[in-house]
């Protein structure tokens, strides 16, 4: 008898083929009354199976009595109601690791992206530009001061690259990471002081919602440039266009936005903004890892009664 594992979304093809290979497999975005479809066979499931954009809310961990496990295709999980998932019991699992080294190489490409000006000098080299004239001065990239809101295995893996461009790290974290050679910076405002890159690695969710305000951004400065690879709920996104507007704050390059995928026009007017689609975990390797990892997850939980990666 395969285990009964309520689906919300479709995950990928190779993650669905699995998951339908080894499970008896719910899919809930195929029920035409997703309340009726929760209140008639709820209490069948096992497990919950979420691609990280879906929410997996009170509504559906309610009327699941039975379930004892959530595997979450993404290291965020902000869309999943923790509180009640651990009031009910159930264990979590997200996919990290695996998707670390991507998103850090992305917070450097963007990083590179908004001081050096590339994406604006493709769109001017495309439009002729170059024939009759030159792209103005950017901004130095190595040597320079990284601060890192963060200091999670993604923001590891930046400070590690940022290394290589000789750039003096440090980070604000809740608290101090353990035999971390990076200096900790309590402050956020002070780091963002310090900083001429601020970049954006920690969660989302309630916890940590705009963090980055706009006396963050006032602090990181006219020269200052954010990078946020992380969610847009931790940046006040309505402060950062006025910061932008103004010039109170340099640039900023941003794969995730608080309305996604919905992104202010006034940022897409703006040649110091480089504006991505959250495709920071998008690469076909750690596409293939987080699909092994998630359905992994599952495996094990129901062989030993343990996730591999808990939240
Ligand atoms: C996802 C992400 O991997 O894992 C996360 O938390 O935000 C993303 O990088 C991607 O959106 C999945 O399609």
């Amino acid at each position: 008898m395969k285990h009964r594992i309520l689906q919300i979304g479709p995950i990928t093809a190779p993650a669905d083929e699995r998951l339908a290979r080894d499970y008896d497999i719910a899919p809930l975005w195929k029920q035409p009354d997703r309340a009726a479809f929760l209140a008639e066979h709820g209490p069948a499931f096992e497990g919950i199976a979420v691609h990280v954009r879906d929410a997996c809310g009170a509504d559906i961990l309610n009327a699941l009595p039975h379930a004892r496990v959530i595997v979450n295709f993404g290291v965020g999980y902000d869309k999943i109601d923790v509180e009640t998932a651990r009031r009910l019991g159930m264990q979590i699992s997200n996919t990290p690791r695996v998707l670390d080294g991507c998103v850090a190489d992305l917070a450097m490409g963007l990083a590179i992206d908004v001081a050096r000006g590339l994406s604006t000098t493709d769109r001017f080299v495309r439009a002729g530009g170059w024939k009759t004239g030159q792209r103005p001065l950017m901004t130095r990239v190595h040597g320079k001061n990284m601060g890192l809101l963060g200091f999670g295995g993604i923001g590891q893996a930046v400070a590690r690259r940022a290394a290589g461009f000789d750039m003096a790290v440090r980070y604000h974290a809740r608290r101090p990471v353990e035999g971390s050679a990076h200096e900790h910076e309590p402050s956020l405002a002070e780091l963002a002081r310090w900083a001429d890159f601020l970049v954006v690695a920690c969660p989302g969710g309630p916890a940590t919602r705009h963090l980055v305000n706009a006396e963050v951004m006032e602090a990181l400065g006219p020269r200052g440039i954010l990078v946020n690879i992380a969610r847009g709920s931790v940046v006040d996104e309505a402060a950062l266009v006025r910061a932008l507007q103004e010039g109170r704050l340099g640039g900023a390059g941003l794969d995730v936005f608080e309305h996604e995928p919905d992104v202010p026009p006034a940022l897409l007017e703006m040649d110091q903004v480089v504006a991505l689609s959250h495709i920071a975990g998008f690469t076909r390797e750690s596409r293939a890892d987080m699909e092994q990892l998630v359905c992994d997850n599952l495996d094990a939980y129901f062989r030993t009664g343990q996730v591999l990666t808990p939240v």
